[in-house]
């Protein structure tokens, strides 16, 4: 079977001030074109289908046309992403029809969705697509604590009854690994019926090792964001369908042993994010966006065969090219800026003294110029010592404040109130 992973499309988003939604419209005509084209039995999307968890009523309808549109040539699995509200993303009565599945519940980690191949499709083994949510440590510590304790293991003095386990750390490695094992054992079992079939896990994640853009929203929950890699490995699952970073990428998963039988199916798993089918910021101007087309019968299976070709990168349309450009402004209204007329742009302007009606005259030249900033050559120097980056943990950013003004650093019991504050935000700005 052949599947289509795509994750992150951020409906109803902008691009500093550009409504995006037409664009974002004409991508999902060609995931459409794709599927249809393509022989897809499946497509997957890994999360942040929207941009905010209330989103604008027009993407909420280009998302419900879009699944429908889908949803006639293939099965579509669909899971809410850090951004999405889980609740309102899982009611869809317009898209609730056989073949499509929205899939936003804790309770549900362990059970997969099994795809059969379509009719008129190339066929080949059935497919377990277990779909998880957006794992969010507050939440899902305590929806998923009944695995705290070893896999099997019976109530006793160190192992409390279930449902009055305690709950799991507060980290996204300890919630996604309790994911993972309701995975493997529901895998394990499932496979001792049917050894062929395959198996698909969808994860919205940051995974270590991963490289992050500047439009990922940070999920740092006591001061770590990412989940090891090994947590996908040794449960015999064949592809991990990654969505939260918005760069594609592979993510190489080791090989993990985990000692109980039925659970290794031969080698690690097959790990990428799909990334987002559009640019959301200056930093992914050198990405080269796409979807990814994965065929598991090449992929999956103990005899080997050529991982490579088993999945293929399809180029996303792009609607108009992210450039930047520095320098004086004589220069850039020159020959020097003729290539970027059409660009979506961040113009850097490097003269000494700030040119009069400077907005106006980079406009008039560049259209489409979303960014415009003056910069002197000697600031240029000057900026040098104190740059805080987009990647720099929040809560060092305010450490060194605290320090600057009060002459030493925070205490541990200071660094903890920072920390809540930033964490209180970040979950107003969720909820937002
Ligand atoms: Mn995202």
């Amino acid at each position: 079977m052949r599947i289509l992973h795509t994750s992150d499309w951020h409906l109803g988003r902008t691009l500093h001030g550009v409504d995006l939604l037409e664009h974002q419209a004409a991508h999902l005509d060609h995931l459409v074109e794709l599927t249809r084209t393509e022989g897809v039995d499946a497509v997957v999307v890994a999360g942040d289908v929207y941009d905010r968890a209330i989103p604008p009523v027009d993407a909420v309808s280009l998302l419900s046309d879009t699944v429908a549109r889908l949803a006639e040539h293939a099965h579509v699995v669909v899971t809410p992403g850090n951004h999405d509200s889980a609740i309102r993303l899982g009611f869809g009565d317009r898209v609730m029809r056989p073949g499509v599945h929205l899939r936003a519940r804790l309770v549900d980690v362990g059970t997969p969705v099994t795809l059969t191949p379509r009719a008129g499709s190339r066929g080949g083994a059935p497919v377990l697509v277990y779909a998880l949510p957006y794992l969010d440590p507050d939440t899902a510590r305590h929806a998923l604590a009944d695995d705290a304790g070893p896999v099997g293991a019976e109530p006793g003095p160190d192992v409390p009854a279930r449902g009055a386990r305690a709950p799991l750390a507060r980290s996204h490695e300890a919630v996604m690994g309790a994911a993972m094992r309701r995975v493997g054992v529901d895998l394990a079992r499932r496979r001792a019926q049917d050894p062929a079939a395959r198996a698909v896990v969808v994860g919205h994640a940051f995974v270590v090792g991963g490289l992050a853009s500047e439009s990922e929203r940070d999920i740092r929950v006591g001061g770590v964001d990412a989940v090891p890699a090994a947590t996908f490995g040794g449960w015999g699952v064949d592809y991990v369908a990654l969505g939260h970073l918005h760069g594609p990428q592979r993510v190489t998963v080791p090989d993990v042993s985990r000692g109980t039988p039925g659970h290794d199916h031969g080698r690690a798993p097959v790990a990428r994010y799909s990334g987002s089918p559009l640019a959301f910021s200056f930093s992914e101007l050198h990405q080269r966006k796409s979807t990814t087309l994965v065929d598991l019968d090449a992929l999956g299976g103990r005899a080997g065969g050529d991982r490579d070709a088993a999945v293929e990168l399809v180029p996303a349309p792009v609607p108009r090219r992210l450039a930047e450009v520095t320098g004086t402004l004589d220069d850039l209204l020159g020959a020097a800026g003729e290539p970027h007329v059409d660009d979506w742009l961040r113009v850097v302007v490097t003269d000494a003294v700030r040119p009069a009606e400077l907005y106006a005259r980079v406009r008039a030249r560049f259209p489409h110029a979303l960014q415009v900033t003056h910069r002197p050559p000697r600031v240029a120097e000057r900026e040098v010592v104190t740059a805080v980056g987009p990647g720099r943990d929040p809560l060092d950013v305010a450490r060194d404040f605290v320090e600057h003004v009060a002459g030493h650093a925070p205490s541990d019991a200071e660094v903890a109130v920072l920390r809540e504050a930033f964490e209180l935000a970040l979950a107003e700005e969720r909820s937002a």
